[in-house]
Order: structure tokens, then C-alpha cells, then sequence
């Protein structure tokens, strides 16, 4: 049984997106999205699960995301994850056309260039529903790190997450942790409380059920 962690940064009403892309533009937050699903102990590596058009609002010079590998989530077998003259013949990126096959490959350790450590749920709205709805008696979804967007509102967010808080179909409650243990879990130190960047507050939180 493998454990997802899902990872997202969202505003209090949840909104996630805008546009088709991040509604807002926060360096700090960024650099700990890439630390926490990059770091991994040596000889080993995460991997990131993503639907296509969370593939498409990464900017092509990031994607793949480096160090991680990619698994990206399509009904369009015949998509075209890069360019055709992309110069990275061996880039760590796979098409799927289901979550179940995306998770049928970190399954089976023979098909992987390095052992997976942690497998991450990086999005959007759909792979988030998705893998929430996801029962406790396979693979599931144990962990969220949410950067809590506490203001301003974002209102003209277009995209949002479920509410995994108000969840109300599953058996496990949801609790959040301490950030002595969100440091513990993520393996380097966090800054604690409300922090901000451009104007906009936010918080790191871990939640576990
Ligand atoms: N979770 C959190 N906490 N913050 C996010 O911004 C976030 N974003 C996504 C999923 N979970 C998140 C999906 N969107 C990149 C761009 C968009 C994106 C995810 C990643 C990206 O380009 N990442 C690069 C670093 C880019 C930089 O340094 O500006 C990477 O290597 O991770």
C-alpha cells in the first residue's frame, strides 16, 4: 500500500488557480514547494503526479520538474508531453492515461530509475478529487501539505481544490500536526506562522489522517 502525500497552496475558500495558472507569484513559497518534493535521501528520489493541464502551467524551462520524476495524467494518449526537438532524451517524465496506471508504474520498482521515496499529488483541481476519494484500504492520501493563502482572498481564483477539511465521505478525521512535525516529516527547518511575500499572508501546515 503506498501513501500519497498531496501538496497544494490555497486560499481560504480554497482557490487554487486562476487563468490557468497560479494566482499569485511567491518565491519563498515556490522554493519550498521544490525542496520538499525534491529532497530525498541519497540514492533515492520523489515523484511528482500531475494532471496535463498542471503540466502546461509549469514553465516550460521547469518541466520536468528537475530531480523529481514526473508522472502526468492525460486521456490523450497521443499527447505531447515536449516539444519534438526537446534535447532531453532521458528526462525523468512519463504519460499516463490513468491515476491507476500512474500508480501502477511506482509500483513496480523494475520500470523506475531510482527508488521512490515519496510520491506527491502536485494537481489541479480534478487529480486533487481524485485522489482524496481515494479509501484507506489501498493507496491513499494521508498527507496534505497546504500553504494556507490567509489573505487578500483571491477572489477571481477560477480553480479550486475540494474542501478535504469538510470532507464528510470517509472514516479517518483529518488533524493537523504540529510544525515541529511538519519539520520533522519535510527533513529541514520551516519558518512558523504567518509569513508574507508581496503582500500576500500565508501559511506552511501539515495535515494527517
Ligand atoms: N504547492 C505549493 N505549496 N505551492 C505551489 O505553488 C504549488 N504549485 C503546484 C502544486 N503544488 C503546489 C503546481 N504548480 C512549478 C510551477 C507551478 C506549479 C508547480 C511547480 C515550478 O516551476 N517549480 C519549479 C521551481 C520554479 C521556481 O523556482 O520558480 C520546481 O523545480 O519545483
Amino acid at each position: 500500500m503506498t501513501r500519497l502525500t498531496l501538496i497544494v497552496a490555497a486560499t481560504r475558500n480554497n482557490g487554487i488557480g486562476q487563468n490557468s495558472h497560479l494566482p499569485w507569484r511567491l518565491a519563498k513559497e515556490m522554493a519550498y514547494f521544490k525542496r520538499v518534493t525534491t529532497n530525498a535521501p541519497e540514492g533515492s528520489m520523489n515523484a511528482v503526479v500531475m494532471g496535463r493541464n498542471t503540466w502546461e502551467s509549469i514553465p516550460q524551462k521547469f518541466r520536468p520538474l528537475n530531480k523529481r520524476l514526473n508522472l502526468v495524467i492525460s486521456s490523450n494518449t497521443n499527447y505531447q508531453l515536449l516539444p519534438a526537438d526537446a534535447a532531453t532524451p532521458c528526462a525523468l517524465v512519463y504519460l499516463h492515461s490513468s491515476l491507476d496506471s500512474a500508480l501502477e508504474r511506482l509500483s513496480q520498482s523494475e520500470y523506475l530509475e531510482a527508488p521512490i521515496h515519496r510520491t506527491f499529488i502536485i494537481g489541479g483541481a480534478s487529480l486533487y478529487r481524485e485522489t482524496l476519494a481515494l479509501l484507506p484500504s489501498g493507496t491513499f492520501v494521508d498527507r496534505v501539505l497546504l500553504t494556507r493563502i490567509l489573505a487578500p482572498a483571491f477572489e477571481d481564483c477560477d480553480v479550486f481544490m475540494p474542501d478535504f477539511l469538510t470532507q464528510t465521505d470517509d472514516t479517518l478525521p483529518w488533524r493537523r500536526v504540529s510544525h515541529a512535525e511538519l519539520q520533522e516529516w519535510v527533513g529541514f527547518d520551516v519558518v512558523a506562522g504567518e509569513q508574507e511575500e508581496n503582500g500576500v499572508q500565508y501559511e506552511f501546515q501539515m495535515w494527517v489522517r
